[in-house]
């Protein structure tokens, strides 16, 4: 027999089609590349773990990335708030460059350029599958988004293969789950629509419908109510598709092992990104109770647990030595963040943001400096480091160990410093929050006038702000107590000019 396919023989057609690159992932080597996996938080402050210094919270499972890898003391988000730590630490790039990277609605459209190089998309190319579960947070959709039918462009057209994601924050809608570019078990009978301005005619809200709450508002948070937590943004319909917020965690644990499990074959980058300990705090009740400090520590004991089972899984599947775990948190903590939830009445001698000063939302070192580990099984030599990192050095340093020649724009290659080899980091690092940036340079800090409130009311943190220069020496003075701008004169017009130089006057 003899097939002719466009007038070749079978045989000569085959031989092409084999050697012809299927995908840019096609010829790849990826004999010897580690899987990678970031493990990210959602305001896990850098008091929040054991190993950090928390003695009130008993965290074994992070505690155990953190003592048997690398402990970073000086490890950062680029920024004090969600989105544009997220946006960083997927691109390379200073989230402040970009004047859209700020808490987005859940309606925003995607903010990063499809065009745009990321962790995902070079480690695409280097031969990855690619994944990413949990919070998401960076927008989806090109404006006018039809939550009913194609949810696109989203982390599937910005390098992941795979996505199981929340839109935006476990406070804001829409409050269904999006697998790859569709709501999960959405019934097409029951369409969903989401707003942000306004209200859909007779469905209720936290504000004009507190008996039907069970969780209470205490600033912002009073828009739709979806299982008895009011939200930010307003939305209607898709019932089936509404997330349970008591087992969020098991559901994301259960997606990540997932995907492990189906793509150990190769090597794998999953971004597992925990929307803990993030508002509205909804322990399961297997958690409930446990720490003593109310829903806020028992939802860093259960993120602690689903981290534990998911180490676990990686030892079970006979790939832990084979795979390079990141573990940080996308900016510090906060108390209040706009339910009465106990996290102030019950927190007790806790000490959410340990010896730093500050919080989420703020340009103080408690806003960005973060829990940050490496860990790498018979790779990685304990250790504690006291390296300067940052979440935006990721692109590059893992370009760096991947094999790959790709640089982020302000993504420096810290890899030995991620292996331990180094305890040398970077230079200068700017930090962000809500717009605001700083700078932080060896073992300084200076944090330029900023016009605001001191302290942001009614989270009760403080800002950074004041009208005039700060200079902190943040290795002697962890807790930013004495401000040295007056005594230190030539040491602040040095990191003013340095700071300009970047940032611009
Ligand atoms: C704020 C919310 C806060 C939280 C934050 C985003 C109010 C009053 N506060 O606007 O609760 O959702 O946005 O947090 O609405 S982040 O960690 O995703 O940046
Ligand atoms: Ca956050």
């Amino acid at each position: 027999m003899h097939f002719r396919i466009f007038g070749l023989s079978l045989a000569v057609f085959l031989t092409l089609a084999c050697s012809a690159p299927e995908s840019d992932q096609g010829n790849i080597e990826t004999a010897g590349k580690p899987n990678i996996v970031i493990i990210y938080l959602d305001d896990l402050g850098y008091g929040d773990m054991s190993a950090y210094g928390a003695t009130q919270l008993f965290t074994p499972n992070m505690d155990r990335l953190a003592n048997e890898g690398i402990r970073f003391t000086s490890g950062y988000a680029t920024s004090a708030t969600c989105t544009p730590s997220r946006y960083a630490l997927l691109t390379g790039i200073y989230p402040w460059r970009n004047k859209d990277a700020k808490i987005l609605p859940g309606t925003a459209p995607l903010l990063i350029d499809t065009a745009q190089m990321t962790v995902p998309k070079m480690l695409k190319a280097q031969g990855y599958s690619t994944g990413v579960v949990g919070k998401w947070h960076l927008g989806l959709g090109s404006g006018q988004t039809d939550w009913n039918g194609s949810i696109s462009p989203g982390p599937n057209q910005v390098g992941f293969d795979y996505s199981y994601i929340l839109a935006a924050t476990q406070d804001r809608v829409p409050t269904v789950y999006i697998h790859n570019d569709r709501v999960d078990k959405l019934d097409p009978t029951d369409p969903i629509e989401v707003d942000y301005q306004k209200n859909f005619e007779g469905e209720p809200t936290g504000k004009d419908n507190p008996e039907l709450t069970t969780m209470k508002w205490h600033h912002g948070h009073n828009n739709s109510i979806v299982n008895g937590i009011p939200r930010i943004g307003f939305m209607k319909g898709g019932k089936a598709a509404l997330w349970n917020d008591t087992t969020m965690v098991d559901h994301f644990l259960t997606k990540a092992q997932a995907f492990v499990k189906s793509n150990k074959e190769k090597p794998f980058f999953l971004y597992y990104a925990l929307q803990e300990p993030h508002v509205p705090r909804t322990p399961n009740p297997r958690f409930v109770g446990k720490s003593g400090l109310g829903p806020r520590g028992d939802v860093i004991l259960e993120a602690d647990w689903a981290i534990g089972e998911f180490i676990k899984t990686l030892e079970e599947e006979g790939i832990l030595k084979n795979t390079l775990v990141i573990f940080s948190s996308d900016n510090g903590p906060v108390l209040n963040d706009g339910y009465y939830d106990d996290a102030v009445e019950k927190n007790g001698t806790h000490t959410p943001a340990g010896p730093l000063r500050g919080g989420k939302y703020s340009l103080l070192e408690a806003g960005t400096r973060v829990p940050f580990m490496v860990y790498w099984k018979g790779t990685v030599q304990p250790q504690v480091s006291d390296a300067l990192v940052c979440q935006v050095d990721f692109l590059s340093s893992l370009a760096a160990l991947t094999g790959s020649s790709i640089k982020g724009q302000d993504s420096e290659n810290m890899l030995d410093a991620f292996l331990g080899k180094s305890h040398q980091g970077r230079e200068s690092l700017i930090l962000e929050a809500t717009g605001r940036t700083a700078l932080r340079k060896g073992d300084w800090v200076m944090i330029p006038p900023h016009k605001g409130n001191a302290v942001l009311q009614p989270v009760n943190i403080e800002t950074g702000n004041l009208d005039e220069y700060q200079l902190y020496q943040v290795t002697a003075d962890i807790s930013q107590s004495n401000n040295l701008a007056d005594s230190e004169p030539e040491k602040l017009k040095e990191m003013v000019q340095f700071y300009e130089g970047i940032v611009g006057k």
